[in-house]
Order: structure tokens, then sequence, then C-alpha cells
């Protein structure tokens, strides 16, 4: 029998730079005296992400939902928009805060991104754009969504929170479709504590975003539209910054870890991991892994469930489906999302994060191994033990806080 870990094994962690670096920017930012408001270091932040993707059409948010929101603001965007319900539900949430419906539509299987196969028959004339998600850093099929927008004349925007790094044929895949979002939250691959990033097409976008993210000013007495409050701070830029020279190595790290979870895993009957693509420079921001019940023995719930006698704590993302929680119930829905069920109902997000070692995850590999050998006894356990509500892990209130306080 493999032990429990002691420590909790989270599903991610966040890569920290060094702490000097981040505290010798602070010490500049002291000096300024300049927190927000397009200050020195957000804008020195754009230039080097400009330079990054190779673009200067980018647009910095304080989060990556605020940026979706405004992005599709910005393209008026409006009635009806075909989208996945395996995503985030920060996704959809931007539509309706367009007032704008969410229209779901199936998902492939091999890369569990929106399938242009389907998306057609639910085009209607109220039908504005198209919003794929580059789930798990995986890539939509670029060119079928590409060909149908444009058939239609419909925007082509791309939910690409999870795909920093990401490269086709050598291009950044935030590089396609009409707009992108990148979201700079802790979780992510790469991240600037929270942050968002919207990489457009037309470079005449620039300028609306801008008053779009900032009340609208033009200058200190002149409105040009009601926009609200979406900027990012000086503190949260100058992290971005110092993540940016680290990028590549967090990249390579997540490579190898997925590689040993891979070749551990290899094999085992019910599980599969979604093939990586030709041509595709991968970024590894997610570990998932589809469990097949019949096949495996125990279902997912069984398996995350067990797991977490283990100290590990992966993550069902997306279950349930975004179209199934009570604020988006009432929707009707055309498709049957028959993948996109089955998908929420095996994935597995395993832990994976630059500073997990490789002996970890072979220890998580063997804790999965040993569940399955002994699926009959986890059944039980689980039924008997596993189906109390999460609890939350992690560092709570009052845990080592009198002393960041320094209170009496
Ligand atoms: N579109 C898509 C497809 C998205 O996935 C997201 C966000 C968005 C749009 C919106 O982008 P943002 O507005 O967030 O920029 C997390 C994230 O909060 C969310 O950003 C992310 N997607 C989503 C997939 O995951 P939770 O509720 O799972 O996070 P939480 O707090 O449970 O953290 C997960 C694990 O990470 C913890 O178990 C431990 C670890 N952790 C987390 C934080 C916040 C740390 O070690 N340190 C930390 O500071 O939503």
């Amino acid at each position: 029998m493999v032990s429990a870990f002691k420590e909790p094994i989270f599903n991610t962690r966040p890569f920290l730079p060094p702490l000097d670096e981040f505290t010798r920017g602070l010490k500049l930012i002291w000096e300024h005296k300049w927190l927000t408001n397009d200050g020195p270091i957000v804008r020195e932040y754009e230039q080097a992400l400009a330079d990054y993707f190779h673009t200067p059409d980018l647009c910095l948010f304080a989060n990556g939902t605020l940026a979706l929101q405004i992005g599709l603001q910005a393209l008026e965007v409006s009635g009806e928009v075909i989208t996945t319900p395996f995503t985030f539900v920060a996704t959809a949430h931007s539509l309706f805060w367009n007032r704008v419906r969410p229209v779901f539509c199936d998902i492939e299987p091999d890369t569990l991104t929106l399938d242009p196969d389907r998306v057609e028959a639910l085009i209607t004339p109220w039908t504005s754009a198209i919003l794929a998600v580059h789930v798990f850093g995986n890539p939509c099929r670029l060119s079928r969504l590409q060909e149908i927008a444009h058939r239609h004349k419909l925007h082509l925007i791309y939910d690409a929170a999870h795909a920093f790094g990401v490269k086709v044929e050598g291009r950044p895949l935030v590089d396609f479709g009409d707009l992108s979002m990148v979201s700079f939250h802790a979780t992510k691959v790469y991240h600037s504590f929270e942050g968002g990033l919207l990489v457009f097409r037309d470079g005449a976008l620039k300028k609306k975003l801008n008053y779009l993210k900032n009340f609208g000013f033009e200058n200190e007495v002149e409105v040009m539209m009601p926009g609200t409050n979406a900027k990012m701070t000086e503190v949260h830029a100058l992290m971005g910054l110092l993540m940016l020279r680290y990028a590549d190595q967090i990249i390579d790290r997540r490579r190898a870890i997925d590689s040993a979870y891979r070749e551990r895993l290899a094999g085992v009957s019910g599980l599969r991991f979604i093939a990586p693509r030709a041509g595709v420079r991968h970024n590894y921001a997610y570990m998932p892994v589809l469990i097949d019940e019949t096949a495996f023995g125990l279902s997912r719930d069984e398996v995350y469930h067990a797991l977490k006698a283990f100290n590990v704590y992966p993550r069902r993302y997306f279950y349930p489906l975004v179209c199934d929680h009570p604020c988006y119930k009432a929707l009707q829905i055309a498709d049957p999302l028959t993948v996109a069920r089955r998908t929420a109902d095996q994935v597995l997000c395993l832990p994976i994060y630059p500073d997990l070692a490789l002996d970890d995850v072979h220890r998580v590999c063997d804790i999965i191994l040993d569940i399955r050998e002994n699926r009959a006894e986890w059944r039980r356990r689980v039924a008997v033990f596993g189906l109390e509500p999460d609890r939350p892990v992690g560092p709570q209130p009052n845990e080592g806080w009198e002393h960041v306080l320094d209170r009496p």
C-alpha cells in the first residue's frame, strides 16, 4: 500500500520568481508612488508582451474575465454566440454581461474543443460570433472555425485563458481569430497574480479597449463612452514582467512532468490522455486524464475521492458543464452535447506545476495504480466516507495571519 502524502498535493501551485527580484521592483513602485492608472511598469509590461507575441495589438486588463467581457463589448457582439459548455463559467458569464445568449455546442473527443462540424447547424439570423475555448491549452480546429466564421460573416473569438506560450507551426496561438483572451491568474502556466490580456487583429480596437477599461476617459474632462474599471495595477504588472523571464523554463519543467505521467500511466486500461498534436508547441497547462468507469473499474468521482484520502487534490475541470449550473439551466439547448457530457463525467486534472518533484509525480501514479488494484475496497470506502461535501484545503484565515498583521 502506498502511503499518503504528508503535505497536500494540489492540482496546481503558482511559480514564483525569486523574492528579491520582486522586492527590488517594489522599491521602485514605492519611489515613484505611482500605483495604477497606466503607470510606467504597466506600459513597460505591455511593450514586453508585444515583443513576446510579435504584435503591438494587445491590451492588458485586471483579469481575464473583464478582458473577455470588454473584448466582446468592443466588437459589439450581440444576439447569440455559439460556444462550448466544457469550460470555466467565466466564458459564458462574459456573454451574459454583454446581454448575449450563449448557444452551447458540443466538443470534439480528441481535443475537447468546440466541434466545428456541429457549429453550423446552430447558426441563426441572431448569431453574431463564435466563442471557442483552447481548453487546457489545446488549440481548437483553427482553419475549420475560421472558414465557418468567414462564410457566415461572424466574429471568431478565442477564450485562450489557458493558452499562454502555445504555438502552432511556430505562430503564437493568440494570433488566430479576431480576438483572443489570455488569463494571467495565479493558477495559470504564466501569471501576474491576477491579470488578463487581449490580442486582436484590428489595431483600431486598441483605443476603444483603453476607453472601456478606464471609465471612457479621453482626458481629465472628457468621457467618450461609459467604460468600467478594469485596469491592471503596477504591482501586478511587475509580477508579470518578472515572470516573462521564466516562461520558457516553466513550460520545460511542465513538459517533463507531463511526460512522466504519460509514461507511467500508458496502457492502463480505462485511462486516456489527450494526444499531443503535431506542429503544436504545448504549454502543459493542465494534466487532464479521462477515466472510463467500465474499463478502469472505478468512476472518475470515486478516483477523485480516493486520491483525497492520500492528500492528493486533483480537480474535475470542467464539471458540471456550464449549461448545467443553476444560472444557465433555463436556457434551451438544441445540441445533445453527447461528448461534452461524457467528458465532464470522466475528466480529472492531475497535479502539474513546476515545483512538483518528479518523485512525487511517480508517487501520484503509484497511488492511482494502487487505487485501481484495490478498486473493490475503494468503491466500498468511498461509498461510506467519500461523499461528504468538499472541504476547502490550503491556508485558512487566522493561520499565521497574526504574524502578517503584527497584531498583539
Ligand atoms: N476562461 C477560462 C477557460 C478559464 O479557465 C478562466 C479561469 C477564465 C476564462 C477567467 O480568467 P480569470 O478571470 O480567472 O483571469 C481557478 C481560477 O480562479 C480561474 O482563473 C481558472 N480559470 C479556473 C480554471 O481555475 P478555482 O476555483 O479552481 O481556483 P482555486 O482557488 O480552487 O485554486 C486551484 C488550486 O490552485 C488550489 O487548490 C491551490 C492552488 N492555488 C490557488 C491559488 C488561487 C495556489 O496554490 N495559490 C493560489 O493563489 O478557479
